[in-house]
């Protein structure tokens, strides 16, 4: 069942109306402007939180120039002193458009992965009721393109091991191409979320289902990054995998104790 609350919507008003995407950025200065001009094309009314972690390559002045250039100021930046991690950024990123009413706030990469022109799929998916969307790649419809082989591996049996340890039905926890309406966050403490890289969309995505609140998954064409460098490290794959096991155990083992119980 969708969720019930309307917080600051207009009567008739789908939530989509009023988007934020909110891009994450680490030196993506040859990715920037690609970006924000496809999304602009694809979805003119959406706008766009820029979350800048400082980069010495010069991101955060290319994304004051963009917001300036923009007249209908669509366009917001928030630079960032420290470079803190993506799940960091995001958590800024997503107080900053509760504060300011947006009802649907999205989760894209800066590195072209995530292609603006299937927006459209996330959002309507929210408009049709879910609380959650997740851009999936590995539902039939979906897929990656030009990733090496291991990596696919990696990512695939990730998704297969959180399915089973977390007992979801969720077919890839681990993207981070995502539409929430603004009552998941609001719900969820986000102070609290301390999960780097792909941890972070596990953590978000495990905390909604625990909530009771609608997640379902769209198909997305997910494409690797042909310009700048990656973020990402080892380290990010260790900690999802010891953190997806904890939660799974403390799960069932909940389950179990409420079953001794009765
Ligand atoms: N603000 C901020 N953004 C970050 C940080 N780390 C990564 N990002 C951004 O988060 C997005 C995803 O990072 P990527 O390096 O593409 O990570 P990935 O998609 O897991 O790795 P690849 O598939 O190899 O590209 C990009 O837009 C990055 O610029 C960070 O510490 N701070
Ligand atoms: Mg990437």
């Amino acid at each position: 069942m969708p969720s019930e609350h309307t917080a600051g919507r207009s009567a008739g008003e789908v939530p989509s109306a009023r988007t934020l995407v909110i891009i994450p950025t680490y030196n993506e200065r040859e990715n920037l402007t690609l970006i924000v001009g496809r999304l602009q094309q694809a979805r003119p009314t959406a706008h766009v939180l820029v979350v800048d972690d400082g980069s010495p390559d010069g991101t955060g002045r290319i994304a004051d120039e963009l917001a300036a250039a923009d007249p209908q100021g669509r366009i917001h930046v928030m630079h960032r002193t420290e470079k803190n991690g993506l799940g960091a950024a995001y958590i800024a990123g997503f107080e900053w458009g509760l504060e300011r009413g947006y009802t649907v706030l999205v989760e894209m990469d800066a590195d072209g992965s995530h292609a603006p022109e299937q927006l459209h799929r996330l959002l309507d998916e929210v408009d049709a009721g879910a609380d959650l969307v997740l851009g999936s790649r590995y539902v039939p419809g979906g897929s990656v393109v030009n990733w090496p082989k291991r990596r696919e591996f990696l990512s695939r049996g990730g998704n297969i091991y959180s399915r089973l340890a977390l007992g979801v039905k969720i077919n890839d926890i681990t993207g981070g191409y995502r539409a929430f309406r603004r009552e998941v966050l609001e719900k969820l403490t986000l102070d609290s979320i301390e999960s780097h890289g792909y941890c972070f969309q596990v953590d978000l995505a495990w905390r909604a289902l625990q909530e009771g609140f609608v997640v379902r998954e769209v198909p997305i064409t997910f494409t690797e990054r042909t310009l700048g460098e990656s973020k990402m490290s080892g380290g990010i794959v260790s900690e999802a995998l010891l953190k997806v096991t904890r939660w799974g155990i403390g799960s069932r083992m909940a389950k179990v104790k409420a079953f001794v119980r009765r």
